[in-house]
């Protein structure tokens, strides 16, 4: 059967959240029935929603063909965050890593569980121009192309970090 093409957010402000997103890079690329296809840049920017006085995130989008079902995906991007000891203590606060399913080919599913596309990527600067360097021309399932996405977000003061910060 052909591989389902699914991008990964990442997503980390604790411990080193450099280090954590490209340790995530590697994690994502040694998935089973799964291959690495791309990886965005990495991007800083300060904390959307959650506490206050949470340091910056770096955030990155990694794309993947895979074998695996959403469900099984899922559960392996819950079984990373744990390994890489996140703790769920408030919603939105500061994490050591946080792994999102954004999208899985053009599924739509709408279950709490899993939400796909991911509820909230179409108003997010931190997701859609890291996943804008990757896939250009994706359209996003009821929310329309990612291009114009993302012009609609611009402003939101994101910083693209050279590749060797
Ligand atoms: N869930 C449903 N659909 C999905 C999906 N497509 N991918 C469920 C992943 N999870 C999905 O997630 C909460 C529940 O969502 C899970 O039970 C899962 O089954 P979580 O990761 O446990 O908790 P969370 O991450 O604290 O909540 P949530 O709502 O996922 O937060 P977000 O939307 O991930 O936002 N600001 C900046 N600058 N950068 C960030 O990366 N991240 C967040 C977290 C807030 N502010 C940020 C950033
Ligand atoms: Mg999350």
């Amino acid at each position: 059967m052909k591989p389902a093409r699914a991008y990964i957010g990442i997503g980390s402000n604790l411990d080193e959240p450099i280090r954590q997103v490209r340790q995530a890079f590697e994690a994502l690329g040694h998935i089973l029935s799964s291959g690495c296809v791309a990886r965005s840049p990495l991007y800083r920017s300060a904390p959307v929603g959650g506490p206050p006085n949470q340091p910056d995130y770096i955030n990155a989008v990694s794309a993947l063909d895979t074998g695996l079902t959403p469900g099984q995906l899922l559960a392996v991007l819950r079984a990373m965050e744990l390994a890489r000891g996140r703790v769920r203590a408030v919603r939105w606060g500061p994490r050591t890593l946080d792994l999102d399913l954004l999208l899985y080919d053009q599924l739509v599913i709408d279950d709490p569980r899993l939400t796909l596309p991911h509820p909230r990527l179409h108003e997010r600067a931190f997701v859609l121009y890291p996943l804008h360097d990757i896939a250009p021309s994706l359209i996003i399932p009821g929310r329309g192309s990612l291009r114009d996405l993302r012009t609609n977000c611009s402003g939101q003061g994101l910083i693209r970090l050279d590749s060797e910060d």
